[in-house]
């Protein structure tokens, strides 16, 4: 279990003006994560991807480009789960004969499926790869909320390993910790770090990793040792950061940051709009003044 924990980067994509990948620009977002924000481990294909918005093939070049980039050096975790549960299967044979160490997959969303139909689609992406799996709980996007005891259903199939929640109810995450020890739990919101390290999470899978990765860390450390006012300060520092970024556009104002760390991150894909020259601003005023 304890392999697997640790300091993901929820993988940014560059996106040329057009909407392409831009490999060169994806492939420095990666060697900046994993030099530079020094993170334990890759989530490739997640929110932060923008993957709900790219075709089967892009999210199957992205894939492609983490592990020859990232293999060896952090641990690779490929999110690909979709509401196209073939296309989840596809995915996820793709993502494990390329060698990841686990796949993730997001509920399925949209329509209301019910606990059956969630469970079922689990166990089929498991039982078509044989790989380990990381439950993506999103309620606050997907609309799909899972009880302690429906956590405990999908915990049945040894091969479901944990959950990245991203999700606010501590109490639920105290729930589960307490009933799961052996489970993965990561801290979903970057903002929660320093709450769910103190529950003793086993780590972190966030966006703003990619240019906040340093300080994430040593707040999941310090926080873990028992030094909760360090922590404290730097969780203050880390929410002042994220604040800004998200009044200015999120997944935006990451990519400008990481521009100013040197770093071509391209732009993001639509229908995400552009930042204007005032958002600009900002991104780069976030920068100077937090990193
Ligand atoms: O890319 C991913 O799948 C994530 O890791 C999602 C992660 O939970 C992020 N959530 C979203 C919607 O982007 C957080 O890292 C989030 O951006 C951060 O906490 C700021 O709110």
């Amino acid at each position: 279990k304890t392999k697997l924990g640790g300091i993901y980067s929820a993988l940014m994509v560059a996106y040329d003006e057009d909407g392409n990948i831009n490999e060169n620009g994806t492939r420095e977002i990666i060697r900046h994560n994993i030099h530079k924000m020094e993170v334990d481990g890759l989530y490739v294909g997640g929110s932060t991807g923008e993957n709900f918005m790219i075709s089967t093939e892009e999210k199957k070049r992205i894939l492609y480009i983490a592990m020859d980039e990232g293999r060896g050096q952090v641990k690779l975790m490929a999110q690909v789960g979709s509401v196209n549960l073939k296309e989840a299967v596809e995915l996820g044979k793709y993502a494990t004969d390329l060698g990841y160490d686990a796949l993730s997959a997001v509920t399925p969303f949209y329509y209301k499926f019910d606990f059956e139909e969630i469970k079922n689609y689990y166990n089929t992406i498991i039982e078509a790869t044989g790989n380990y799996m990381v439950i993506y709980f999103i309620p606050s996007l997907t609309g799909v909320n899972l009880s302690l005891d429906q956590f405990g259903e999908l915990f049945e199939n040894e091969k479901i390993i944990g959950v990245k929640f991203s999700h606010g109810d501590f109490f639920l995450l105290e729930r589960l910790r307490k009933a799961y020890p052996d489970h993965l739990i990561y801290a979903g919101l970057d903002e929660m770090m320093l709450s769910a390290a103190v529950l003793h999470v086993d780590g972190g899978i966030g966006s703003t990793y990619n240019v906040n990765g340093i300080r994430a860390k040593q707040i999941y450390t310090l926080a873990k040792g028992g030094k909760i006012k360090e922590a404290r300060e730097l969780q203050h520092t880390t929410n002042d950061l994220i604040e800004g970024i998200l009044a200015n556009g999120l997944y935006q104002t990451i990519k400008e940051i990481m521009k100013t760390q040197g770093v071509d991150a391209g732009y993001c894909r639509q229908p995400t709009k552009r930042l204007s020259e005032e958002g600009i601003i900002a991104a780069k005023e976030l920068a100077e003044k937090y990193l």
